[in-house]
């Protein structure tokens, strides 16, 4: 793993060999196929159950419900591992652990942990996290137009999710809701309830290896026990968003690290003007940028982990670091691209894989602007967002 401080002597042995038994299995059954995957924009559903075995999904939660119950730092080596390789498997790891197994986990009824958990960390079944809707994802409450309405012992949904990860390959969803007096609600909707369908978004030019979808809803008819018995406000779909963001902040070092390594080691063989183009001033400006980045980026996912472990870890924390780390991640890999020159053009060369996928990464789970604003009020007390 890329380390320039030694970052790493701060991990405790069994969260290092979390990281070299993941990148080992990464590195042989994914790293050599992901290229193709990406281009055909296929993403790598024979890998689900593997990915449970080796305990990616929900690796942070406790293992009473079949996760594996490893710490946040561990939990966010294996983002990082899975992120160099491509976002779109952070994405899906991001989606189920963090976006479906801890809604349930938070704000599910102990039967409904029972039944869902273990199969998810298992792999066994995959899920969705349907928040966004077509009029715009930044303002979750304010633009949320699906309905949850009251009938016996039922809830009747209707409305439309836009941008939904996992959404065509999932046997459940967890769907976000307003009901009559407007208490936000989430269930646990299977996907073959009548009324659910789920068409695939294609055209992506990022995240291709990745299933994104619409969530059509109209008049599916779920049971009141589908209903996440904690949930009643934003503040629930929100402190979801902070557990995907944790591991995203994470991820983003993970793909900077390979876009790094690959520039690093095509610059010292290139040779222009009788000299490799690494001994150019202008070319190590753009890895020496790279790497402080790398190592800033690793110590704030250091220190995170180490906050949300003890419990003190603010939701503008996690902003901060998913806003910074994904931004120079991007950064570096458009200056990776560039110094590949025109090969890093085609996919053969991670780099332009990675930037294209880094820019939804960078939109998704609250755009860089959105964070700012974030951020922005919790330093000032003053509202810019609305
Ligand atoms: P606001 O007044 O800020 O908050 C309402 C209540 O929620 C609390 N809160 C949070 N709690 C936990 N975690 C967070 N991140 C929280 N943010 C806010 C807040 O304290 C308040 O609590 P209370 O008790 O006072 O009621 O609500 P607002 O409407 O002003 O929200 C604005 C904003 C910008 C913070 C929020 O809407 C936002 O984060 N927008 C961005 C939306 C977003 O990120 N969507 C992501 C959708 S999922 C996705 O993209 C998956 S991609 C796949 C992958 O992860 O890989
Ligand atoms: P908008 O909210 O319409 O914003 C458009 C632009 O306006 C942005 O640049 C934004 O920063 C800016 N802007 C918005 N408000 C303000 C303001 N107040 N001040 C200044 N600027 C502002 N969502 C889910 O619920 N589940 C998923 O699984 C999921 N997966 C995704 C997968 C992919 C591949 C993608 C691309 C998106 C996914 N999303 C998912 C949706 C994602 O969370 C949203 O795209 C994101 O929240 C931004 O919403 P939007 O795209 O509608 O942009």
């Amino acid at each position: 793993m890329l380390d320039y401080y030694q970052v790493m002597e701060l991990f405790s042995p069994e969260e290092r060999q979390v990281q070299a038994a993941a990148r080992k299995f990464l590195d042989a059954e994914v790293m050599p196929h992901i290229r193709d995957w990406w281009e055909q924009g296929t993403f790598p559903r024979h890998l689900i159950r593997a990915f449970g075995e080796m305990g990616f999904l929900g690796s942070n939660l406790p293992e009473e419900y079949g996760a594996a119950g490893v710490s946040n730092n561990a939990y966010g080596l294996i983002m990082y591992e899975l992120e160099r390789v491509d976002s779109g498997l952070r994405s899906f790891a991001s989606v189920q652990g963090a976006l479906v197994m801890y809604p349930i986990y938070a704000y599910g009824s102990e039967e409904q942990k029972r039944e869902y958990l273990p199969k998810l960390a298992a792999g066994e079944i995959v899920g969705a996290f349907g928040l966004t809707e077509p009029d715009g994802g930044s303002d979750p409450g304010g633009n949320m137009k699906t309905k949850a309405v009251k009938d016996g012992d039922h809830y009747v949904l209707n409305g439309t999710k836009m941008w939904i990860t996992n959404g065509s390959i999932a046997q459940i969803a967890i769907v976000w809701a307003k009901d009559e007096e407007g208490r936000i609600l989430g269930f646990i909707v299977p996907t073959d309830t009548p009324g659910f369908s789920a068409p695939e978004i294609h055209h992506k030019m990022s995240l291709r290896a990745s299933v994104t979808s619409e969530l059509v809803l109209e008049d599916v008819r779920v049971h009141k026990d589908q209903l996440l018995p904690g949930s009643g406000s934003l503040r629930a779909p929100l402190s979801c968003l902070t557990q995907a963001r944790y591991g995203i902040a994470w991820g983003a070092l993970g793909a900077l690290e390979a876009v790094y390594t690959e520039a690093l080691e095509f610059a010292k063989s290139r040779i222009t003007f009788g000299r490799p183009i690494a001994a150019r001033q202008l070319i190590q400006d753009k890895l020496v940028y790279m790497l402080s980045e790398h190592t800033k980026g690793l110590l704030l996912a250091w220190k995170l982990g180490k906050m949300k472990d003890a419990g003190t870890l603010k939701h503008t924390h996690v902003s901060l670091a998913k806003r910074n780390n994904v931004r120079v991640a991007l950064e570096s890999a458009r200056l990776a691209r560039e110094i590949l020159g025109a090969n890093g053009i085609t996919v053969e060369y991670h780099a332009i894989r990675h930037m294209l996928n880094l820019e939804t990464v960078d939109t998704y789970e609250g755009t860089h602007d959105i964070h700012t604003l974030i951020l922005g009020r919790d330093i000032t007390g003053e509202n810019a967002l609305t």
